[in-house]
């Protein structure tokens, strides 16, 4: 694990992103521990966030052209990617897409710079991968490449087809999906600290039995 993901796991702990306890997905399952990244709701907070998104980037060494957030979690955090990105390897274009098309004005669903070049997607957890599909459907219609995407969180749990929906999403796509952080990085950083000790078997059992 990077310095940088553990950074950003001690700051979602701190801000009651990453809980600990009885929750139950999407999928039914009744989960150990739950990432709730709509605590990321102050300026701090934010600004934050989109710093461990663009080292997340430069970090993988990849090509980037411009970065698009799906509407509507999607639009703070390509604008605080975009300026955090710009802070440390220059500017870097974004854009994003309205939910409804306007029919009058400039027109169109999307906002921003023109998709163009190697764009990424920028979400928060990908769970039914429905919102990176309409996503790669924008960008393809505008003649873009959709060189990847990324997420905060990898839960790292099988599907429906015995994959997880990050490595649907990715081999569906052929592109490759980025998080800052996976499960097994969370294990990794509770098996280093004295104070959720407690939470390393129920964690590693949920593991056990739903991990890819
Ligand atoms: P969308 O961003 O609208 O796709 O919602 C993400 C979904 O993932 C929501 O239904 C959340 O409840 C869910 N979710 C998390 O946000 N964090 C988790 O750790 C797990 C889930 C989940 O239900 O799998």
């Amino acid at each position: 694990m990077l310095d940088y993901q553990k950074q950003f796991i001690a700051y979602a702990l701190q801000c009651g992103v990453l809980k600990f306890g009885d929750f139950q997905l999407k999928s039914g399952r009744a989960s150990p521990y739950f990432f709730n990244t709509g605590l990321f709701n102050t300026g701090e907070r934010l600004d934050k966030l989109g710093q461990f998104y663009a080292q997340t980037l430069i970090n993988a060494e990849v090509a980037v052209d411009v970065l698009y957030g799906p509407a509507y979690k999607g639009i703070p955090l390509v604008s605080t990617t975009a300026i955090a990105y710009s802070r440390l390897r220059g500017d870097i274009p974004f854009a994003f897409n309205r939910k409804e098309a306007k029919d009058h004005g400039e027109g169109g669903v999307l906002v921003g710079a023109p998709l163009q070049g190697n764009v990424w997607i920028l979400d928060d957890v990908i769970t039914a991968g429905t919102s990176v599909r309409e996503s790669v459907e924008i960008i393809r219609a505008a003649s873009a490449t959709v060189a990847g995407v990324v997420i905060a969180l990898d839960r790292q749990e099988k599907g429906q087809n015995r994959i997880s929906a990050v490595q649907e999403v990715s081999q569906q796509f052929g592109v490759p999906v980025l998080a800052i952080i996976s499960l097994a990085h969370i294990i990794e950083f509770i098996e280093q600290s004295t104070e959720f000790s407690d939470k390393l078997p129920i964690i590693r059992g949920y593991r056990q039995q739903y991990g890819i």
